[in-house]
């Protein structure tokens, strides 16, 4: 449970960094890219909630952390996209660590658990590393940039059904 609970408080500092990330990209003014940060923002509210129902269904306690406060300012949009893919991989292996600790402690409904949060980190990294491509293809070229947020402002939100919960 305490390493459930150490997951919660990193998942809503991911929903800050992004949150973060969305309003200094507001203020570049590339609104499509606010906006696709906005989106992660409340992906990761819903990683946290998932985790703290799954404590909540256990029976165990659930231990709200401060929240350390995010960076607010970043070199580049590129430069934005890179720290949130260094910070994805940072999550798999958190996420893996949780994974591994379940195993040794024998807590099969545990370690099921997470089989959504092992595959939803495969998918979190693969748009990190096309955000990490595009942005960088784009370069300081205003036109390249403009198609981009035009693009990147398309995300929307569906909250994501994470399994076992109901
Ligand atoms: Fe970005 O996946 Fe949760 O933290």
């Amino acid at each position: 449970a305490k390493a459930f609970n150490e997951q919660i408080n990193r998942e809503y500092y991911s929903a800050f960094l992004y949150l973060a990330m969305s309003a200094w990209l507001n203020e570049q003014d590339l609104p499509g890219a606010a906006k696709w940060m906005y989106v992660q923002y409340q992906e990761e509210l819903v990683h946290a909630q998932g985790l703290v129902k799954y404590l909540m269904l256990r029976g165990d306690k659930v231990d709200l952390m401060p929240i350390e406060a995010p960076k607010k300012e970043w070199t580049s949009p590129l430069n934005a996209f890179e720290e949130a893919l260094e910070h994805e991989r940072q999550v798999t292996k958190w996420i893996d660590d949780l994974a591994k600790m379940a195993e040794e402690e024998g807590d099969r409904a545990a370690r099921l658990f997470l089989d959504w949060y092992i595959l939803e980190q495969v998918e979190e990294e693969a748009n990190g590393e096309e955000n990490v491509v595009l942005w960088g293809r784009a370069g300081d070229a205003p036109s390249g940039i403009m198609m981009l947020d035009v693009h990147y402002g398309q995300r929307g939100f569906s909250p994501d059904e994470i399994p076992h919960l109901d």
